[in-house]
């Protein structure tokens, strides 16, 4: 079952809106074949695994990271394909929670005989799948706040320049999993200031693949000549009433889509509504990349799944540009705290990693 995770996680960021799965075959403590889910509407990780073993397959073991699906949808179904090959037993990391699966993927499976045992490798699998698991049972995408901020939690020097806060071991891995991600959101104020790309470069490189760069932009501020309307990617904007239709009409033509939303008590898009309508386009993986208002907002909707906070070890000082605006928590007690924290060392920097609980 390691193997069969390390094979999904080799293919994240490359199946949405597909879960990335992998499938390992094993017949007398040999493994005869392995596969990952490919990019839609190419094959499931059983479909690639059991091809590459062939008869193998017959009598062998198969460990998968996610239940077999047992609905012919872009590909037939991988339940029946498991039970033609004669696989003798299957070993499954987690239950799909889509619901034209939910359990009865392993259900055919046992009804046609083969023997099925669950929950090998399920925190690794669920935690593999997380964005995946919020979208399906919940519409909405799993939403990751990622900040890079200076130790007294500012994101800029009082100029507002912030040229760079971390460095670039800290940003390289930031580029890296922008690749992992359906969609990447910044706030306007943001294209103000830093009038940022939003695409994935790996490697310096722009990826073959980019997310869908979101701009929450309530009153039509964000200029025509912004790079995040420019090569690499699509680009939506979501904006209220409140924007000119002019403006709306110049963005379309830039090749942008211009998505008019409620807007919430503070007049500024309603955040929820947003989230919602990318769900339903199915972003199942939401990178919020701030500044410190969408940031605050985010926080104070109650979206936010995960953080990413990249420490630098410097201090800026005064009171401008904290990575997350807002009215803030009243006693120590209420300030949002992070559960399963992981930290990673990048050059100087630290990145915390953890879940909102
Ligand atoms: C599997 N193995 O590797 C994956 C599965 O449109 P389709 O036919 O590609 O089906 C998509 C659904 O199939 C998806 O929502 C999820 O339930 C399942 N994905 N299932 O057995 C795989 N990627
Ligand atoms: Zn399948």
């Amino acid at each position: 079952m390691r193997r069969a995770l390390a094979l999904a996680a080799s293919v994240e960021g490359t199946t949405s809106p597909n879960p990335h799965v992998g499938c390992v075959l094993v017949k007398d403590g040999r493994v005869v074949a392995e596969g990952a889910t490919e990019p839609p509407p190419g094959r499931h990780a059983e479909a690639v695994a059991l091809a590459n073993a062939g008869d193998a397959a017959r009598g062998a073991d198969a460990c998968v990271t996610l239940e077999p699906c047992s609905h012919t949808g872009r590909t037939p179904p991988c339940a029946d394909a498991l039970i033609a090959a004669g696989v003798a037993r299957v070993i499954v990391a987690i239950a799909d929670p889509d619901a034209k699966v939910a359990g009865s993927g392993i259900a055919r499976l046992r009804d046609a005989g083969v023997q099925v045992e669950t929950g090998d490798g399920e925190a690794g699998a669920a935690r593999l799948l997380e964005a995946y698991i919020k979208h399906r049972t919940t519409g909405l995408p799993f939403i990751i706040a990622k900040f890079a901020a200076t130790l007294d939690g500012k994101i800029a020097a009082a100029s507002g320049d912030s040229r760079w806060v971390a460095g670039d071991a800290a940003r390289a891995w930031a580029h890296e999993f922008r690749t992992k991600v359906d969609a990447i959101m910044c706030g306007v104020n943001n294209v103000l200031l830093d009038d940022p790309q939003l695409t994935a470069r790996p490697g310096g490189a722009i990826a073959g693949k980019q997310p869908l760069r979101v701009i929450a932009d309530s009153r039509g501020r964000t200029p025509l000549t912004a790079k995040a309307l420019g090569a690499g990617g699509r680009t939506l904007i979501a904006t209220t009433g409140a924007s000119p239709a002019a403006w709306r009409d110049d963005i379309a033509a830039r090749g942008a889509e211009v998505a008019v939303l409620p807007a919430g008590e503070d007049g500024r898009v309603d955040l929820r509504a947003l989230v919602r309508m990318l769900g339903e386009r199915d972003v199942l993986s939401l990178l919020a990349e701030g500044g410190g208002v969408l940031h605050g907002s985010l926080f104070a909707a109650a979206l936010v799944d995960k953080v990413h906070a990249i420490i630098a070890p410097k201090i800026v000082g005064g009171s401008l540009y904290p990575a997350v605006a807002g009215e803030g928590a009243a006693r120590m007690a209420d300030a949002i705290a992070l559960r399963d924290v992981e930290t990673l060392s990048l050059g100087d920097d630290v990145a915390f990693i953890g879940y909102v609980r």
